[in-house]
């Protein structure tokens, strides 16, 4: 079998026990929907999701998740009478294969049944990304040592739930002889689906056919006899079409489906590689010398490019994108600060959109800021729909299920609220989109600015304000005060809110009225930001350079994490949330994540200073997914190439060798875009303003060449490092 083995993920063994983490691996997706990769046949204890963005529907606790679609995949095969099934009889041989450059799934495999017949099979499976309403699945199917009835059933399978939870109520459903649709509706958010498919087989004899007009599991079956040697193939075609999109998706859906021919495989297949070609073209990364962190930088692009909303500006992508049911598809931090840049700086528009997404749920994000008695508009910690808070307040503990935890992070944890506007200035900054700053960015910044001016504390004692009980971006310590990086970046906001008000008004002075107008700004709440912002508390050692991370961080327990290796656990597993907590021991960068994010608060030394401190005290492997590629690009930053290759093969393998086990609920996605920072602004050193752009690489020792591209004010770049000699610039 021949494959490009830098573009294609591999499984070369069935192994029945990792099959939820495979199927996260294997989702496929076209930026309007993720299926996660589970066996068309179905198997036991499979995880079978199709995900739509922004379809989702309420619960109890966690408030709202992504609505597990009615299953399009199913395709059960009976073999002379005998049902196809990974779970009995005997696999001789298999291969599974995802092309990254087309996004195509494949599996080919032997099978023995229990009876003693030997089959060949071979499933292919694509989303379109050209036409993305459309999905398409082939089985292929050859008895090799006896004769028989071939029978293929594919039903939409509107039964399906959310770990036990279900979303859909039946609206209507047709079946013909080569057709069906299913239409369904959320229970609570009332997004009606509309899904039409049909199967077409392509088989040596007559194939005879049926439907079953099975109430909410509507199937088309076709039978053929077959000979040893020959083979018959069947074409499962759906069309997927939400009110979201549609007023009238039931029409939609069919109208599409009539469009395509029947077999749509080649009409489907070659605008979809081309489309995944100029993907590519505008991001694809050259990595020399080191296969392994190829084919990872490769899949994390694939993983973020599948999720990628392109025509939409009322979704996001959520922590897990659309691979699984981990923190149920809400939006974190994750989207602006580590999944955006790989966006901004590939395909701004895509930026635009997930910025859009912000913008249009500022109410969400009023209504919170009303509801804790701040003004303006604080973000949510997870956002979904509406942009309202959909943090759950309590989850089960990890190690006892049967005790709840109390989760603060939706409470306290603010500093979202400033990624936000930090995201805008850096896509700002590359793409010099003033319209979108005018229009959108300003009522971002004005309403959070409003929201840090509020939530300051004044200290009268010390003379300062200060932001109390939060929890940073290291969330092992909770209700802390003056988290640095929480309160640098409120200053941050009101300055940056306040420079960028002043540009407005000389830009477009009418647009800057109508802005102060609308939303009823005073020259007395500048000031008011002004004054606030110039006595935000920041602690800084002078003598050390070194920045507490939190009121009283110093003085907590300090633990030889070094000394505790080799570990398979995490801190927090290890002391317990409370131990955890009472220790210096970081899950994720904090104040290192501050160094990355705004460098010019440190100069060398206290770069320095901090960066040994606290990356000796954070728990890189299994602490959040989140840190080891900022700590790969700050290990850059200081020259430390050994330690940044260390934690960048750490985000490399996050998904793929599943280090922390919780790949199955889905795909790291902020890990993903972390990798292309880190690759860009890491080791390929690039540092852009808005004056433009510089490259100073840092390749690891055993690299000898690295690619990349991105965009800057409406031009592409391709950098191309060569392990020595000067490195070449082209502009595509
Ligand atoms: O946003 C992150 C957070 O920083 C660490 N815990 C997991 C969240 C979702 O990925």
């Amino acid at each position: 079998m021949t494959f490009d083995p830098l573009w294609t993920i591999v499984e070369e063994r069935f192994q029945r026990d990792h099959q939820n983490h495979a199927e996260t691996i294997f989702t496929i997706g076209n930026g309007y929907l993720g299926t996660r990769g589970a066996l068309e046949e179905g198997l036991p204890g499979d995880r079978r999701t199709t995900f739509l963005h922004g379809v989702f529907d309420d619960i109890p606790v966690s408030f709202t998740e992504l609505a597990n679609a009615p299953d399009w995949l199913e395709l059960y095969i009976l073999l002379d009478g005998e049902r196809f099934s990974l779970a009995a009889g005997e696999v001789l041989d298999y291969t599974r294969q995802l092309d990254l450059r087309s996004g195509l799934l494949t599996r080919k495999l032997i099978w023995k049944s229990p009876q003693g017949r030997t089959t060949r099979l071979e499933f292919n499976r694509f989303a379109s990304l050209a036409d993305p309403h459309a999905v398409v699945l082939r089985a292929s199917v050859t008895p090799m040592d006896y004769a028989g009835l071939v029978e293929f059933r594919a039903g939409l399978n509107g039964e399906t739930d959310n770990e036990n939870f279900k979303h859909w109520q039946w609206l209507n459903q047709t079946t013909a002889s080569d057709r069906l649709t299913l239409n369904s509706r959320t229970r609570a958010s009332q997004v009606e689906l509309a899904q039409a498919a049909r199967l077409t087989i392509l088989a040596p004899a007559d194939v005879q056919r049926e439907s079953w007009d099975v109430h909410n599991h509507p199937t088309l079956v076709g039978r053929t006899q077959l000979q040893a040697g020959q083979s018959a193939t069947a074409e499962k075609l759906v069309i997927f079409y939400t009110s979201r999109d549609n007023r009238e998706p039931l029409t939609a859906a069919n109208t599409h489906l009539d469009q395509l021919p029947a077999p749509a495989w080649d009409a489907l297949w070659e605008p979809n590689r081309s489309a995944w070609d100029k993907e590519w073209q505008t991001c694809d990364v050259i990595i020399e010398g080191d296969d392994e962190a190829q084919i990872a930088v490769r899949f994390s692009l694939f993983q973020l490019l599948v999720a990628a909303p392109r025509k939409d500006e009322h979704v996001s992508i959520g922590a897990k994108t659309l691979s699984g049911f981990g923190y149920r598809g809400h939006a974190f931090w994750d989207t602006e600060v580590f999944m955006l840049p790989f966006f901004t700086y590939t395909q701004p528009e895509i930026a635009r959109n997930l910025l859009s997404y912000r913008f249009h749920n500022l109410e969400g994000a009023r209504k919170k800021a009303r509801g804790n008695g701040f003004n303006g508009a604080q973000f949510p910690w997870e956002s979904a729909a509406t942009g309202e808070e959909v943090t759950p307040s309590w989850v089960p503990h990890f190690a006892d299920r049967s005790k709840m935890v109390r989760i603060w992070t939706g409470d306290i944890e603010i500093h979202i609220s400033a990624m936000i506007p930090f995201a805008l200035c850096q896509y700002w900054a590359a793409t010099g989109d003033d319209a979108f700053m005018i229009d959108r960015g300003a009522e971002i910044f004005i309403e959070t600015a409003r929201f840090w001016s509020s939530r300051a504390e004044w200290n009268k004692q010390a003379g300062r304000y200060e932001f109390r009980d939060v929890i940073g971006p290291d969330e092992y310590h909770e209700h802390v005060d003056n988290n640095a990086f929480t309160n640098a970046f409120a200053r941050w906001t009101l300055q940056s809110a306040i420079r960028l008000l002043d540009w407005v008004e000389k830009k477009d002075s009418a647009a800057y009225a109508a802005l102060k107008s609308r939303l009823d700004l005073k020259p007395a709440e500048l000031r008011q930001w002004s004054q606030v912002a110039e006595l935000i508390y920041f602690p800084y050692d002078k003598e050390t350079g070194l920045i507490e991370q939190f009121e009283g961080y110093f003085a907590r327990r300090d633990i030889d994490l070094a000394a505790l290796e080799p570990r398979t656990e995490s801190m927090q597993v290890i002391l317990g949330i409370e131990g955890a907590n009472l220790a210096q021991i970081l899950k994720q960068p904090d104040v290192v994540m501050l160094a990355y994010m705004l460098p010019a608060l440190f100069d060398e030394r206290s770069l320095r200073a901090n960066y040994d401190y606290y990356t000796a005290r954070t728990d890189h492997t299994y602490g959040s997914s989140l840190g080891p590629s900022i700590q790969a690009i700050m290990s850059c930053k200081l020259g430390l190439q050994e330690d940044a290759y260390e934690h960048f093969m750490r985000a490399a393998r996050a998904d793929l060798r599943d280090v922390r086990g919780n790949a199955g609920d889905g795909i790291h996605g902020a890990s993903a875009g972390g990798i292309w920072q880190a690759l860009a602004f890491g080791f390929g050193g690039l540092t852009v303003t808005t004056d433009g752009w510089t490259v100073k690489p840092h390749l690891p020792k055993h690299w000898k060449r690295l690619v990349f591209r991105f965009t800057w004010r409406g031009k592409s770049y391709v950098i191309d490092l060569p392990e020595k000699g000067p490195f070449r610039l082209e502009e595509a």
